[in-house]
């Protein structure tokens, strides 16, 4: 069986199990890795210092340093809708969701096992989804998956932004596809528009964490900054404003490819009173996890402060 016919399955088999689309790339230095390095430089990632740890830094210039035995990179994506109905609060869509990363991984492993039947073919591989020093977007690009919006999401062509990347660093040496080079974002403005604090950079298409509400809510744990903690308004977990902004996203939702990750319902989150284990107990499994009680808690009286400044 040649290596493009070899593809070709791969990429269908991935379909099946609802990643909307997959690519291949290879192990060498990511193409945008100076990218990176200025983003670090310029001190834009805020408290999540391990971003620039000496050893993270190598292995995102390197990925054989996270598996040796890489030989060819798949790239996957997967789509999770943006529609969900916003009530007193709001939260960002892969909240709607039990914790993706568990779901991907699996979903990854099971993958494996399939090509390697079909192809009789016994792979190994690292499995990767928002788990590991890695350039992600950088890779999905150089595998010909879309292109680097200036809000800094990966867009694809069909399936817009509003998409999850994973990667399984693979033992076996498949063909890279061609990267994509084109911009499709042309004079569009409206994600830099859609932004309360002003967090992107069109030019460089980088985020500054100080001032981006996704980071405020998530990873910073101290206490937000007075100014941007108003512009939070109502969002207590995360945030898609620029990506919900974006055209590319505007597209009716039932093209979507089937969605393979399980959704939960949140509910209404008026937690103040809940104790550390009634959270944990209610949170078990799911991406608000990450924030623990006292991040939910400060969140959602900043958004309560913000919703009676309405009144
Ligand atoms: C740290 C981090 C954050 C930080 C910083 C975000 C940022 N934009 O840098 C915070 C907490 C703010 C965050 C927020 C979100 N995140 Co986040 N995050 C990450 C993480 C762990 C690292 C990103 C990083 O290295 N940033 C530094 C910048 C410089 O690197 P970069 O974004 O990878 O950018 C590269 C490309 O732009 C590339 N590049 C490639 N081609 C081109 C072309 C040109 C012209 C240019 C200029 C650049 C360029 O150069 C850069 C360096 O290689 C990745 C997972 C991973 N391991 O990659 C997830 C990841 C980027 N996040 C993701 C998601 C879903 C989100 C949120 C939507 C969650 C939410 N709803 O709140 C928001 C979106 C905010 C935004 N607009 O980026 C997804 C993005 C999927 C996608 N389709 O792009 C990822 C890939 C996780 C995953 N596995 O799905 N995130």
């Amino acid at each position: 069986m040649n290596q493009s016919f070899q593809k070709e399955i791969i990429k269908a088999e991935a379909e099946k199990f609802g990643f909307c689309f997959s690519g291949f790339t290879d192990p060498r230095i990511p193409d945008h890795y100076p990218n990176y390095l200025e983003w670090i430089e310029s001190k834009k990632y805020a408290s999540m210092s391990y971003l620039a740890r000496t050893d993270h830094i190598e292995k995102r210039r390197n990925p054989l340093l996270l598996y040796s035995d890489c030989r060819s990179i798949l790239m996957l994506g997967i789509s999770i809708r943006y529609d969900f109905e916003t009530s007193l609060f709001s939260t960002a869509s892969f909240a709607h969701y039990w914790d993706y990363h568990q779901q991907i991984s699996e979903l990854c492993s099971q993958l494996l096992g399939r090509i390697s039947n079909r192809l009789n073919l016994e792979i190994h591989a690292k499995i990767c989804s928002d788990s590991s020093p890695i350039l992600e977007r950088s890779l999905a690009v150089q595998a010909g998956l879309g292109w680097i919006g200036r809000n800094s999401m990966l867009i694809h062509p069909k399936y817009g932004s509003t998409t999850l990347l994973a990667e399984c660093l693979l033992d076996y040496e498949f063909e890279p596809d061609a990267p994509f080079v084109e911009d499709r974002c042309g004079k569009c403005q409206r994600c830099i528009d859609s932004c309360p604090t002003g967090c992107i950079d069109p030019i460089t298409r980088t985020i500054d964490a100080h001032r981006c509400i996704s980071y405020q809510t998530i990873e910073n744990h101290g206490e937000i900054d007075p100014v941007i903690a108003t512009l939070c308004h109502n969002q207590i977990f995360g945030c898609d404003l620029c990506v919900k902004a974006c055209p590319w996203n505007q597209k009716n939702l039932s093209n979507l490819s089937p969605l393979s990750l399980h959704q939960i319902d949140i509910g209404e989150m008026k937690d103040l009173e809940f104790s550390d284990a009634e959270f944990k107990e209610k949170y078990q499994d799911t991406p608000i996890l990450r924030i623990k009680n006292s991040g939910l808690k400060r969140n959602i009286r900043n958004a309560l402060s913000n919703l009676a400044k309405d009144c």
